[in-house]
């Protein structure tokens, strides 16, 4: 496509996002933490969206939104970086037995590149009525942001989490206790991707993290099993010598 009709195209589709209805964007999405949950594969989490770059392309970009009661699958790239199906779905609120407060987006990156990072450029998170009406719009303006993925992990493993500033918790609370079938969905970008896919997944923030042992710390862990099951074997008079 060529760059004038790749810009109206991303124009249109920031119009069917933010400007379906009059709500003004404000900022309201922060970056928490790093955040390790796993597994955090398809069928464990409530994935929401999961986008993958095309070729030597080193962007990424898209959502899903809700429109006429189905959803809907934006590709502001015209080489098409979301993954559809299960992987790209709005998610009921209700669903995620959870506050707005206490409300999680993970971030599962997969970047084998050299540098095992990308830089998040916008993320927008937008609540809707399950027939698709915008009750509001969340978005990430926090400027670049460079996230490393954690080290030897992959897909199935979640590397970042952000959430909603105290206020607009608040307000999506309220929208959700106004609109029981209150719908999320998602829209991001990405520079400096060399892998993919890159999945974004709902979830509560007070959950335990995954602890990620050490490479050192796996070694001792192994020979003091190792000693453990000698000790067991000699306890028991087993030889298996
Ligand atoms: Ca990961
Ligand atoms: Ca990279």
């Amino acid at each position: 496509m060529p760059q004038i009709g790749k810009s109206i195209f991303t124009l249109l589709c920031l119009i069917a996002l933010g400007l379906v209805v009059s709500v003004p964007a404000r900022a309201d999405v922060v970056y928490i933490s790093p955040f390790v949950v796993q597994p955090s594969g398809q069928g464990v989490v409530p994935t929401v969206l999961t986008l993958q770059h095309s070729g030597n392309n080193t962007t990424e970009m898209g959502a899903v939104i809700r429109g006429n009661g189905v959803d809907v699958l934006l590709f502001p790239n015209p080489t098409g970086d979301v993954v559809s199906g299960v992987n790209s779905k709005t998610i009921q609120f209700s669903s995620l037995n959870t506050s707005a407060a206490n409300l999680g987006i993970f971030l599962d990156i997969v970047e084998p590149g050299n540098d095992g990072a990308l830089t998040l450029t916008s993320l927008t998170l937008t609540a809707y009525t399950n027939n698709g009406m915008v009750l509001d719009i969340f978005n990430y303006t926090g400027g670049p942001l460079l996230l490393t993925e954690t080290p030897g992990a992959g897909g199935g493993r979640s590397d970042h989490v952000f959430g909603l500033t105290g206020d607009q918790a608040a307000r999506l609370q309220a929208a959700f206790a106004a609109n029981p079938d209150l719908r999320l969905g998602l829209a991001a970008s990405f520079t400096g991707v060399a892998g993919g896919p890159e999945q974004f997944f709902f979830g509560a923030r007070n959950v335990p993290q995954t602890p990620i042992p050490e490479p050192a710390t796996m070694i001792l862990l192994g020979t003091g099993l190792a000693g453990v099951a000698a000790r067991v074997r000699r306890r028991r008079g087993v030889s298996r010598d």
